[in-house]
């Protein structure tokens, strides 16, 4: 049954969807700040496909959560339920350029080979003391207190690396009970703890000179057209949607310059 979603910030509506607890917890935490709608094209809002998986039929539905705020540009949840073909929660909250602040980026994906947890507060300037010191002098005590739970994920793109953090938590879990506990348990603690900082920083953040806010334009720019050119998601995506409408959403909805 189709679900009418009209605005961006109207509630995400996928039942039994395993990252339900997470955009909850997202929302919660970001309605302590007056947010409104980010003008999103419909078509974009919400997504429905029947696609064939292992022989059978399965519905693939895709919802794009988003809003903005004095200091948060675009914060927007890509939530995919496609049942055992993917369940995606990802979620990037891209903070005004006139802010010393990085981006919150988590990308939790459950895919039929195993599950892929990403949680960061990724740079927007990769080799600069003023806009990282501070923040990861405090994230790196909660990156330590969390990591030892989750195996590394394994290398990443070489090409990737500059927009990670020293406190990037990446891992790869299998397809198991015990993935499944430490899902709800620890990945939820190690995710609201990262989202709770970013929070902080969101609210103590004080705006940056011309020239300042002109440099963290640009380092936004960059982090923008790599995640447009090389988005992981583009394959699964495409299967479920097509390639038109894929392009188009990555390009205007979930990395809007
Ligand atoms: N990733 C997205 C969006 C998704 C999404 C918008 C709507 O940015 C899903 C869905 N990510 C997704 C899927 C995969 C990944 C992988 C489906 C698995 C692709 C596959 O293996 O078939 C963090 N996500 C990844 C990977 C990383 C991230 C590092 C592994 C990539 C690889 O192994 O090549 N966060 C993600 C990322 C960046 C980031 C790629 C880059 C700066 O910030």
């Amino acid at each position: 049954m189709k679900k009418s979603r009209n605005k961006s910030n109207d509630p995400i509506t996928l039942t039994n969807w395993r990252w339900s607890i997470f955009i909850n917890d997202a929302l919660n935490a970001l309605s302590t700040f007056k947010h409104q709608p980010y003008p999103i094209s419909p078509e974009f809002l919400y997504k429905e496909n029947s696609i064939d998986y292992k022989k059978t039929r399965i519905n693939a539905k895709a919802m794009l959560w988003a809003c903005k705020t004095e200091k948060i540009r675009q914060a927007r949840a890509a939530c995919i339920d496609a049942g055992k073909a993917a369940s995606v929660l990802n979620l990037v909250i891209n903070p005004q350029h006139d802010f010393e602040l990085p981006f919150f980026g988590a990308d939790f994906v459950t895919l039929p080979s195993g599950h892929l947890l990403a949680l960061d507060l990724q740079p927007v300037l990769h080799k600069d003391d003023l806009h990282n010191n501070y923040v990861f002098s405090r994230l790196i005590p909660i990156y330590q207190r969390w990591k030892s739970f989750f195996p590394s994920g394994g290398p990443i793109p070489e090409e990737a690396k500059p927009f990670f953090s020293k406190g990037f938590l990446w891992s790869r879990l299998p397809l198991s009970i015990e993935s499944d506990k430490i899902i709800v348990n620890e990945l939820r603690q190690a995710f609201n703890e990262y989202l709770e900082l970013y929070i902080d920083l969101l609210k103590n953040s004080h705006p940056v000179s011309t020239e300042r806010s002109s440099k963290l334009l640009s380092g936004q720019k960059a982090y923008v057209n790599y995640r447009r050119a090389k988005d992981p998601a583009r394959g699964m995506l495409s299967r479920f949607y097509g390639k038109e409408w894929t392009e188009a959403f990555i390009n205007t909805a979930l990395f809007p310059l």
